[in-house]
């Protein structure tokens, strides 16, 4: 693809950081939290705000008619997403929306860039550590400019893994959930952990400090700069089941190498979550 997206990868990264820089401030203020799919999906004022930011600063560089955007408020206010051939921008203006309102130090602003359905580029600024991951397909993974690289481990006995709860608390997704956590631990691994942000999980595989992350329920715009983040630092990524990765599926796994990909999916317990692109009730 040559240099046809740089420019439009290095504004992603300068506008990034200026998300970043409005999601700390917003911190230091009164944070007025409401809820979207259940009473524990938080949204703020601060999360539509930084979208707005985020979506009114690529539109201004680059035009309203030909690029499309895919963002988590606009989402949630009913528009249709569907990733379709053109230039699309998908954003999550504040991946970590929880930690964001209690202070909990992982609050990541994530932005993909995709051309025919294809992940170009993805930037990931963890606002509140100040570290900004950005990777572009074929041009290597990046933390503030050092290469990164995933993890050499290939024994799942010497791995730490990610996985989150999500904002789903019904019984049944619940009990999956912690069964595929407690059958993970007891392998055993070295450890589970969840930083309550997919953007950051995700580049914590590609830094090598975890070996995988795999969650059911996450959306597009969690996961999508981190994937080309992962494989650009020599991870993979596929569906919970072992089938290849699909952004719009709500379903994801991560990991430095196949071996422990593979070992891992042995023990995850599939529960059904409706697509990113299938029409959902408002
Ligand atoms: C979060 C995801 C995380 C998931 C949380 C939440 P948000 O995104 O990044 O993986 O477990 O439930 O969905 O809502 O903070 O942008």
């Amino acid at each position: 693809m040559g240099d046809e997206w740089q420019e439009a990868y290095d504004y992603a990264v300068q506008v990034a950081r200026k998300a970043g820089a409005e999601i700390r401030k917003a911190g230091e203020s009164e944070i007025r939290v409401m809820t979207k799919s259940s009473t524990v999906d938080l949204v703020t004022k601060t999360d539509e705000r930084v979208e707005k930011i985020i979506i009114g600063a690529l539109k201004e560089k680059f035009g309203e008619g030909t690029h499309h955007f895919i963002g988590e408020e606009s989402m949630a206010k009913g528009e249709p997403c569907i990733l379709t051939n053109d230039p699309t921008w998908i954003i999550d203006p504040v991946d970590g929306t929880t930690n964001f309102v209690h202070g909990f130090p992982f609050v990541a602003v994530s932005i993909a860039f995709a051309v025919n359905k294809e992940l170009e580029f993805g930037v990931i600024y963890s606002c509140l550590e100040d570290k900004m991951y950005k990777a572009r397909k074929g041009m290597g993974a990046f933390c503030d400019e050092e290469q990164i690289y995933v993890s050499d481990v290939k024994d799942i006995k010497k791995s730490i893994i990610i996985s989150e709860h999500g904002t789903d608390r019904s019984r049944e997704k619940v009990s999956k959930i912690f069964s595929t956590m407690q059958k993970i631990l007891c392998i055993p691994v070295h450890g589970l952990r969840g930083s309550g942000t997919a953007a950051t999980n995700m580049c914590l595989v590609a830094t090598g400090a975890v070996e995988a992350f795999f969650e059911i329920g996450i959306h597009c715009w969690d996961i999508a700069a981190g994937a080309v983040i992962v494989k650009e630092a020599g991870g993979l990524l596929m569906d919970v089941d072992g089938k290849p990765f699909d952004l719009m599926s709500r379903r994801m796994l991560s990991a430095n190498n196949d071996i422990i990909a593979q070992r891992i999916i042995k023990e995850i317990e599939i529960f059904h979550v409706p697509r990113d692109d299938e029409r959902q009730e408002i």
